[in-house]
């Protein structure tokens, strides 16, 4: 097989370059190694910045979004027994977010995949990319007993953190970043009216809490664990009893439990992969970096990757101007490492630490106040959630 540029990863990052090459007429494969059903099944993000919203119109895949997702305006923070709202469209000079899940944003760029008739190929295995400090890259997959070659002229790698892009760098040229929390994230989702309008983040003693949701049926809902817990170590039951003593009392009063259609554990990491690019390799999202869900930037790191990818292609294809390739990878990180910035100061900000001294706690509370009496403070929170420019 030959095409112009091979993805390797049919998550939002691969796809959403995939819809918006397809449109400006550039050929590409997308290369999946599991089965749709699977992506579609895990639970991930829920808040897009605006960047990420436009883009999905860009990619003609922003009408059920537009219609079904929810533009908020702000959220809470819980802490010290009060709630304090953070005003996004006061204080990032009328911006908001959008709350659509991501695995609704995945299916809306499946569906344009398909109406595009773009090749999407599951079930790919042990894909491969070679060759890749050369102008003939290419890449190879296991479909049963076949070996399959794809000739390309540019390898995308969108394959995610556990992926084969990042591990083919060789050693020397990669320079690696990562900081873990010693916590994790269990989440629940539930079929219930979520227990406030906008987002709730809240600190304390006992942990972290977050309550978001998908809908206004569909609460996602998130506690700080140990790492060394198991979801099998937290009943429905349980996890209700220690969000509630999380929250304010007047809001765990008002919390409508029920039973979990979705729970996991995720582990909280930082990690940053530089350079995002080899020879004609390029890595996007998840593949590159990660932050720890606090700031919502996960899946929106993605966006700008793909939408520096996307013009620059374009402008190699169209114009034969190869400026924006050169310039991916230290234009992409400045932005990455931004984001890293945010995500570990919220972080840090809202989580108990456990070798964490007093003093420790009084400047998270410190924190907490200086960010409510000072506008300047409120405004850097509010631009960072709301998305810096691409
Ligand atoms: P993805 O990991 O989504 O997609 C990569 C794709 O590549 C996958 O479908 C994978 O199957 C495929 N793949 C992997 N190896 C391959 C190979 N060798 N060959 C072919 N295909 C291969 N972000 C937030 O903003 N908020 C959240 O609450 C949040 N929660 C998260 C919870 C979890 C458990 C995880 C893992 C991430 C979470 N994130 C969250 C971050 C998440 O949303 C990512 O930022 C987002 O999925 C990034 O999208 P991609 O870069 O497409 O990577
Ligand atoms: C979610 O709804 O999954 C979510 C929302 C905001 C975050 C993290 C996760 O910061």
């Amino acid at each position: 097989m030959k095409t112009s540029v091979c993805i390797i990863g049919g998550g939002p990052s691969g796809l959403m370059l995939s819809q918006l090459l397809h449109l400006k007429g550039i050929d590409n494969i997308v290369l999946e190694r599991q089965s749709r059903e699977y992506v579609l099944s895990r639970i991930r993000a829920g808040v897009l910045e605006h960047g990420f919203a436009a883009l999905m119109r860009e990619a003609q895949c922003g009408e059920r979004m537009d219609r079904e997702g929810e533009i908020h305006e702000g959220f809470l923070i819980a802490h010290d027994g009060r709630l304090d709202r953070v005003d996004l469209h006061k204080y990032s000079g009328g911006s908001s977010v959008v709350v659509y899940g991501q695995t609704e944003l995945t299916r809306d760029l499946y569906e344009a995949r398909d109406r595009m008739k773009g090749v999407v190929i599951h079930n790919a295995e042990d894909v491969q990319p070679h060759d890749l400090a050369s102008a003939t890259p290419y890449v190879t997959y296991r479909d049963g007993d076949e070996i399959v070659r794809i000739d390309c002229e540019f390898v995308i790698g969108a394959d995610g953190f556990h992926g084969v892009s990042r591990k083919s760098i060789p050693k020397g040229v990669l320079r690696e970043y990562e900081k873990v929390y010693p916590f994790g994230w269990l989440g629940v989702l539930s079929r219930t009216k979520p227990v406030s309008p906008e987002l709730i983040y809240a600190r304390h003693e006992r942990g972290f809490a977050l309550c978001s949701m998908r809908s206004q049926v569909l609460s996602r809902y998130y506690i700080q664990v140990p790492l060394t817990d198991k979801v099998e170590d937290w009943s429905d039951d349980a996890f209700w009893a220690e969000l509630k003593r999380r929250l304010p009392a007047e809001v765990a009063a008002r919390l409508i439990t029920g039973p979990s259609i979705e729970k996991s554990i995720a582990p909280l990491r930082s990690f940053v992969a530089e350079p995002m690019r080899y020879g004609n390799l390029f890595l996007a999202g998840d593949a590159a970096h990660i932050v720890p869900p606090t700031g919502a930037r996960g899946l929106n790191s993605a966006a700008s990757d793909i939408y520096y990818l996307y013009h620059a292609l374009l402008a190699h294809y169209e114009r034969g101007d190869g400026s924006g390739l050169e310039n991916y990878s230290a234009k992409a990180l400045a932005r990455v490492w931004k984001a890293q910035r945010f995500s570990w100061w919220m972080t840090t900000m809202l989580h108990t630490f456990p070798e964490s001294i007093d003093y420790d706690k009084k400047l998270q509370e410190t924190e907490l106040a200086y960010l409510f009496s000072s506008e300047r403070a409120l405004g850097s929170l509010a631009e960072n959630y709301v998305g810096l420019p691409f």
